[in-house]
């Protein structure tokens, strides 16, 4: 999309106003629809926004240079005005979030499941934006809360926009939309404090959870590493809900959406994450801002688990229940395309803050079920765009715009920009010849799935919904020892910082239905014992006329033990790509093995800073200069994958006699990341506390050798952590 440069308004850099006409309806249609809208300043004179030439932005105008300002200057009262209303209101959810523009392109046709053009013509490339965010946090929260993230992709199809708005995790904490405030209430920061900012660790959260049972598959899920993702380019992605496919004989299946990472899935320890939040509160945003920048474009696989209609009642969970996923083991994913992300936004606001996303955006061939937070969803989002962007026409943000015309008998509102032509605004019409018109299913028209409904009229779940724990248990029972004592200790810092002693019993109760073990650590953590007979007493989600026995937890025994692709353990580790090493050194270090590690990353992908006391330049023994890219004051470990310290007298005294290169190791080291030194810098890592545990430990290579020294490196950063360094759980901050 070629952006075009508007000087004064509706003209173009030619002087053309042919942009005057953009606005109209039909004139829109074109793949630059986002061009009209751009506005390049470079080599321009200042304006106002009527397009007056501004000669003088420095002074207001003032009756003598010492004042009283005057209210005749409109100059100064419109660039007040304007600024004065810059904010939107937030999200009530997912607030903080970044964007990036891409494509997606198809491997095979699935025409014999959906008719959707953009899923049949494998020649298409369709244009995305997609949005990454955090939920609970405000705007300006951290990118490394512990959190679930959201995984929005819009698809700008032939048909329309397509918006499939997912997260990183696979199932929700709520069965029913009605209890979506709830649920975001209690997670929020507390009405009377505001406190805690983009934390669940507080009273309020866990209170509504220990009184939730059908969110414990979802904790086991935010608890784990995924709620603290390496990057956002690591992370997966899930439509959550069961959608429907619909081919064009209207034959309908169900399907599941998956984002496959080609990176892997990769996460950071909970300390670090921590310790992120304040040296760099931006680190996703950065990381995915800086890998597009660079060229190193972020991949994802779609993928589909597809259900013939036949064999909805076939599970032991109903395909309709969001707290549930389908195991990969029983129904494959299949890898049907790929979305690249290749641009980074030109403006965060106009692109980013106002894309407005929503379930109810599909094209023909993909339709609905009745998973009743999907149903719920389907209402909320374009109402809460309404308070959001201010009215009814955000569709015509460039952003929102779809690539294909838009026609309909809608008028006026707040910031109107198409300019409709002609007498007729309504349906049917004589003056206009009954324009626009309807569209046969034959002619693209879409068609909602005819499901057959005969039912009463009720407020109720369905039992198939009541087996709240099997699936929790069959996430733990598929985790790797690390990731399991990850999950413990998250609920371990969670509970801890609950005040109120008997939500932290009843989150004990709920534990003990998915794993007595997990239960009985995270008990011996907080001082406590499980309870008993809380159990039957949990579930609070039932009608004032219910009977709390009919509302009792179902234990259905899964037919399924253990599920691999649910443990970040068994992802892709194969490649170093947008690692990010840091070489720490100072004057006198050996230059020739710094370049040759430095030369050895670069070539397989990795991104390599030079860390030093100081910066500006460093003299190698040889006397050559080395940029440095980072002070020791400056930089942290927390913001690297992996650390290597290279020879040279000099530099080696210094550094080991430097805290904060020592510092630096120590952390590395506690995060259980790659680390190599060259064996006469062995001096700095005895002045680390690991020093005498580097003889066992895959991940620190010590060698004489630069060759050998840089193949085992670079096979030990793909391994992304050595996580079994944490065992014996005795490793100082
Ligand atoms: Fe959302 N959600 N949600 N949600 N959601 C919003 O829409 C809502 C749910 C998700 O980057 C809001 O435009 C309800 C599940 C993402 O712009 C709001 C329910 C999933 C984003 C809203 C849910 C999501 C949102 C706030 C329960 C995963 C960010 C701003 C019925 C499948 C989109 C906005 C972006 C945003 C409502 C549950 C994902 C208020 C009522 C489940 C990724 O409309």
């Amino acid at each position: 999309m070629a952006s075009k440069k508007i000087t004064e308004k509706g003209k173009d850099a030619t002087g053309d106003t042919k942009n005057l006409d953009k606005g109209v309806q039909g004139d829109n249609a074109k793949t630059e629809n986002l061009a009209p809208h751009t506005a390049d300043s470079t080599g321009e004179f200042l304006t106002t926004n009527t397009g007056l030439k501004i000669n003088d932005d420095q002074n207001s105008l003032k009756a003598g240079d010492r004042g009283a300002t005057l209210l005749e200057d409109f100059i100064l009262r419109e660039k007040i005005t304007h600024f004065d209303h810059e904010r939107i209101p937030e999200r009530v959810v997912h607030a903080r979030g970044s964007g990036a523009h891409g494509v997606f392109k198809l491997y095979d046709s699935l025409a014999p499941v959906t008719k959707a053009l953009f899923l049949n013509d494998t020649k298409t490339e369709t244009p995305v934006f997609v949005r990454f965010s955090t939920v609970a946090g405000s705007k300006g929260s951290t990118d490394l809360a512990r959190d679930v993230r959201g995984f929005a992709v819009r698809f700008y199809t032939q048909e329309g926009n397509f918006d499939l708005v997912g997260n990183n995790m696979p199932v929700f904490f709520i069965q029913d939309a009605i209890k979506f405030p709830d649920l975001i209430h209690a997670v929020k920061p507390e009405p009377d404090n505001e406190i805690p900012q983009a934390a669940s660790a507080h009273d309020t959260f866990w209170d509504f959870i220990s009184l939730t049972p059908e969110s414990s598959h979802m904790i086991m899920w935010a608890m784990s590493d995924r709620a603290i993702p390496r990057s956002l380019r690591m992370m997966e992605g899930f439509g959550v809900h069961t959608f429907r496919f619909v081919n064009a004989e209207g034959v309908a299946s169900f399907v599941k959406f998956h984002w496959k990472p080609l990176l892997g899935v990769h996460s950071v320890a909970w300390d670090e994450a921590q310790n992120i939040s304040g040296k760099d509160p931006d680190f996703h945003r950065r990381d995915l801002w800086d890998a597009i920048d660079s060229g190193a474009f972020p991949e994802w696989e779609l993928g589909v688990q597809i259900v013939p209609e036949k064999d909805e009642f076939k599970f032991e969970f109903d395909l309709l229940d969001p707290t549930k996923l389908i195991p990969e083991e029983l129904v494959p994913v299949q890898r049907i395309g790929k979305m690249t992300l290749n641009r980074n936004p030109d403006n965060f606001f106009a692109e980013t803050e106002q894309i407005a996303f929503h379930l109810g955006h599909v094209v023909p061939g993909i339709d609905f079920s009745n998973d009743p937070l999907l149903q719920g969803r389907l209402f909320s989002y374009t109402d809460t765009q309404l308070l959001r962007l201010g009215g009814p026409n955000f569709q015509e943000i460039p952003i929102n715009r779809p690539l294909v015309p838009v026609h309909n008998n809608q008028r006026d509102g707040h910031m109107r920009q198409t300019i409709n032509k002609g007498k007729t605004s309504y349906s049917p019409n004589f003056i206009g010849g009954n324009d626009p018109r309807q569209a046969k299913e034959a002619e693209g028209g879409f068609v909602t799935y005819p499901e057959r409904i005969s039912a009463s009229k009720v407020r109720a779940r369905s039992k198939s919904f009541f087996d709240h724990f099997s699936q929790a248990r069959l996430f733990f029972n598929s985790q790797s020892d690390p990731e399991k004592n990850h999950i413990t200790d998250a609920l371990s810092f969670e509970l801890g910082k609950v005040k109120t002693v008997a939500i932290r019993e009843r989150m004990l109760a709920v534990l003990a239905q998915i794993d007595k073990g997990l239960a009985a650590e995270v008990a011996y953590s907080l001082g406590l014992h499980i309870p008993e007979n809380i159990g039957e007493q949990l579930n609070q989600n039932i009608p004032a006329d219910g009977d709390p026995a009919d509302y009792a937890s179902l234990q259905v025994e899964g037919s399924l033990s253990k599920s691999d692709a649910l443990s970040m353990a068994n992802t892709i580790k194969n490649s170093i790509k947008t690692r990010k090493v840091a070489i720490l050194a100072a004057d006198g270090v050996d230059g020739k093995t710094l370049n040759t590690l430095k030369s050895a990353i670069e070539a397989e992908g990795g991104i390599v800073e030079v860390i030093a006391p100081r910066l500006g330049f460093l003299t190698s023994v040889n006397d050559e200069k080395i940029h440095v890219d980072e002070s020791l004051l400056g930089a942290a470990s927390v913001l690297f994958d992996a650390v290597y310290v290279p020879g040279g007298t000099n530099s080696v005294a210094t550094l080991a006699a430097d805290a904060d290169a020592v510092h630096f190791l120590n952390e590395a080291f506690k995060h259980c990341k790659a680390i190599a030194a060259d064996g006469d810098a062995i001096q700095v890592l005895e002045a680390t506390y690991f020093s005498k545990k580097i003889e066992n430990d895959e991940g620190v290579i010590v060698r004489k050798n630069i060759r050998d020294l840089s193949a085992q490196f670079i096979a030990a950063i793909k391994q992304h952590r050595f996580w079994e360094r944490e065992k014996p759980r005795k490793i100082p901050a």
